[in-house]
């Protein structure tokens, strides 16, 4: 069956780890009913562009002409979609998402300093280190990955060890017998380190609860999926409307009805320019339109990029 206005579309890599893995795990545990988009790992991205309004990272969802950046706002679509079984139940509504920055903003880039200096097939690839020394100045740096291998191993066992600590008295998930989004956050990274080539791979191995903890995530799956071309996608958003109507949570920060301008941490050739449709304590979204999509409204997360008046 062609996916419809109302069927989930969840743009990601095929065949690359990381973000898409959570993507595809939170999918899994919900046993979701969804359509995989590929995209290249490596810009240009012009069929994500267009939809986005130029953030270039994955995972992102659609929904018909709403269209949901990174794996954050992904959970909150999926929670209110697909409410049992629910993916903070156990860690309750906040805990669980915050312990997700530790995972992603901590522990996942410790292992992207590890597996890019671990001999990476990606990273041996001379476009894809250009791409990403455009994206993360200062920060990808293979030879220098490569050389401070041993202090952020180091590292890794200190991540390592809590994550022990918290499965030694054989709880299954982190907070007891029900996974969470605090799990797959946290698992994601480790996952990850299986693209490690010199034997870094085998790390997680060592802490058999751990490894056991990992086998349990990965055994959820991925849910019902089926494949969409990209050409479908666009096709998709274009022949919505989109649902999302002007609301704000907040009364700070820019409001529905201004125009702003969205320029993304990840670097990006194009800006989301365009009318605020929502603003929310951590998320905002804006009225995107271009010739391939029609109009669509763009959900992101506020450290997704930095927002001016247009
Ligand atoms: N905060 C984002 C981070 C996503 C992210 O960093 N994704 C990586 C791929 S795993 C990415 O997009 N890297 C740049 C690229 O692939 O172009 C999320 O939660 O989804």
């Amino acid at each position: 069956m062609p996916a419809g206005a109302t069927d989930l579309i969840v743009h990601c890599y095929n065949d690359a780890p990381a973000f898409s893995h959570k993507a595809r795990a939170m999918l899994g545990v919900k046993n979701a009913h969804w359509f995989a988009c590929d995209h290249p790992t490596i810009l240009p991205k012009p069929d994500l562009s267009v939809l986005t309004g130029g953030y270039r990272q994955i995972p992102v969802a659609q929904i018909g002409a709403d269209v949901f950046c990174g794996s954050e706002l992904i959970l909150d679509m999926l929670e209110a979609r697909i409410p049992e079984p629910s993916l903070t139940a156990a860690s309750g509504p906040g805990v669980g998402r915050g312990l997700a920055h530790w995972g992603e903003d901590t522990l996942f880039w410790l292992t992207v300093q590890i597996v890019c200096g671990s001999d990476f097939v990606a990273s041996e690839d001379a476009d894809f280190n250009a791409d990403r020394e455009k994206m993360l100045p200062g920060f990808y740096d293979v030879p220098a990955m490569k050389a401070a291998l041993p202090t952020n191993v180091a590292l890794l066992h200190g991540h390592l060890d809590l994550l022990a600590r918290q499965l030694a008295d054989g709880r299954r998930f982190l907070f007891g017998d029900v996974v969470d989004v605090a799990d797959i956050s946290l698992w994601f990274p480790l996952e990850f380190m299986r693209f490690c080539r010199n034997g870094n791979e085998r790390i997680p191995d060592q802490y058999p609860a751990i490894a056991a903890w990992m086998g349990r995530i990965a055994a959820f799956g991925h849910g019902r999926r089926e494949e969409i071309s990209r050409a479908d996608a666009l096709a998709v958003a274009l022949a919505a409307t989109p649902t999302s109507t002007p609301r704000a949570t907040v009364d700070y920060g820019p409001q529905p009805g201004e125009q702003v301008r969205v320029i993304w941490k990840a670097y990006s050739p194009t800006d989301l320019v365009g009318e605020l449709v929502e603003a929310h304590p951590r998320t905002l979204a804006v009225r995107w339109s271009a010739p391939e999509v029609g109009d669509v409204v763009v959900h992101f997360p506020r450290t997704a990029g930095t927002v001016t008046p247009a």
